[in-house]
């Protein structure tokens, strides 16, 4: 258990971070974010296809959001009362497939089956297939306007669900984005907390020099959200911003977006910050590679033994 404080200023445009993140286990998460972040590359890997670097940028997320932050239960996938994800950035499917086997969503068995034929591991996530998965997503700028639905229709049932939607910030150049981010505020969705992957990445090169996105917390604030920036890679900071977006939309009547700094390819030295590994499997030396960044103790005894 990590027990120092979180620095006080980490969160910008946010009020007191909650007490509880003092007592957040970094050490655990960042360990099965490690462990995820394997399972990622080893799916990529066997399907030879598929997206690791969005999967390697969000990871830390999802492992904050189904561990930390949302109300779920794998035994009950149907729960009316469940917390919502949407994956508006669906290419990221290996870390949502990652997350949910290991909450139990997803058999382990299934782990080899990514973007096979008839597998329920679709390239992008079909809720048809899989439990855990509440929309099906990949056509990029929808999932948004998705989640604005979802949580209408919650706060019809009086639910006390809340809803969360993760979008990149490469899909923020699509339209439908905006028609999203204006129906949120004018509904008053204090049950939607949306979180932008903000990696500078998109498919084939800087967001900044393709179509510049420039403050996109500043654009959402301006259509009437409440913002907060963080490190999208701080367990302390995701969790404080989650719990402190709920409190803050309940106070002003609005939602709440977290733009979260992330780096593509997170973890893996030679695929961080490179556009080209957006969309492509490592070959098997590559693959190695990849492994020895993450998990040197294993690597290095499995070539010992090999020696
Ligand atoms: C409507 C639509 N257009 C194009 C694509 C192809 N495509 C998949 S990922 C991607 C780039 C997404 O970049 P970003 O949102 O920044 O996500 P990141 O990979 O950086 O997490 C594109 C253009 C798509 N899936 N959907
Ligand atoms: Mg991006």
């Amino acid at each position: 258990m990590t027990e120092s404080a979180p620095p006080a200023d980490l969160i910008k445009n946010a009020k007191a971070l909650p007490a509880d993140t003092t007592t957040v286990d970094v050490d655990a998460l960042s360990e099965l974010s490690r462990k995820l972040r394997i399972d990622i590359l080893d799916m990529i890997f066997t399907a030879q296809s598929g997206h690791p670097g969005t999967s390697l940028s969000c990871i830390d997320l999802l492992v904050c959001l189904f561990g930390e932050l949302m109300q779920h239960d794998a035994k009950r996938p149907d729960w009316a009362d469940r917390d919502r994800f949407v994956l508006s950035k669906g290419h990221g499917a290996p870390a949502l497939y990652a997350i949910l086997m290991h909450h139990g969503y997803i058999g382990w068995e299934e782990k080899p089956t990514l973007r096979q034929v008839n597998s329920n591991l679709q390239g992008h996530p079909a809720s048809k297939y899989v439990d855990g998965v509440d929309i099906s997503t990949g056509s990029l700028g929808q999932g948004l306007s998705a989640a604005v639905g979802m949580a209408l229709g919650l706060r019809l049932n009086n639910s006390p669900a809340h809803v969360y939607c993760l979008i990149g910030d490469g899909e923020s150049q699509e339209g439908q984005i905006w028609e999203a981010a204006l129906s949120a505020p004018a509904h008053k969705l204090t049950n939607l907390t949306a979180l932008c992957d903000r990696n500078s990445l998109q498919i084939d090169g800087n967001t900044e020099a393709i179509k510049p996105l420039g403050d996109i917390g500043a654009k959402f604030e301006a259509f009437g959200w409440n913002v907060l920036r963080i490190d999208g890679h701080d367990f302390r900071q995701i969790i404080a911003a989650g719990h402190r977006a709920k409190a803050w939309s309940q106070e002003t009547d609005k939602p709440t977006m977290i733009v979260c700094q992330c780096t593509k390819g997170k973890g893996v030295s030679f695929m961080e910050n490179e556009a080209g590994w957006h969309g492509k499997a490592p070959n098997a030396e590559q693959y190695e590679a990849a492994l020895a960044d993450l998990q040197p103790d294993v690597y290095y005894q499995r070539l010992k033994e090999a020696n």
